[in-house]
């Protein structure tokens, strides 16, 4: 999967996220005209023009930084408390950090 994006933003959440899941992921910066390191109009990718975005290798686009955290969670069977409760717990803790 890819990661876009800023260098020292709230994307590094997500990097650091990769990193403890273990899972394979390359990094795409994005320049202030919205364009990719990799040459793509990231508007197009994603039209909010935010990132953390994630690409997965079927060209999926998935955005939103509680979403795309879950989401590498989720993937990697790691992060993720099993008590279903405590998981319930990071969910609240993880929107309590990002509002
Ligand atoms: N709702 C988005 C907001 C993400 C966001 O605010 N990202 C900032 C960087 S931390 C961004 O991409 N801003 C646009 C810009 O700087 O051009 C989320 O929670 O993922």
């Amino acid at each position: 999967m890819k990661l876009f994006y800023y260098p020292g933003a709230c994307s590094l959440a997500d990097h650091i996220a990769l990193i403890e899941a273990g899972l394979a992921y390359r990094l795409v910066g994005i320049d202030r005209e919205k364009r990719t390191e990799d040459g793509r109009d990231f508007l197009a990718l994603n039209p909010k023009g935010y990132i953390p975005t994630i690409e997965m290798d079927d060209g999926t686009i998935l955005t939103e930084n509680q979403v795309i955290l879950t989401y590498i969670a989720e993937e990697s069977g790691k992060l993720l408390p099993e008590d279903r409760m405590l998981r319930w717990r990071t969910f609240e803790a993880l929107a309590y950090m990002s509002s």
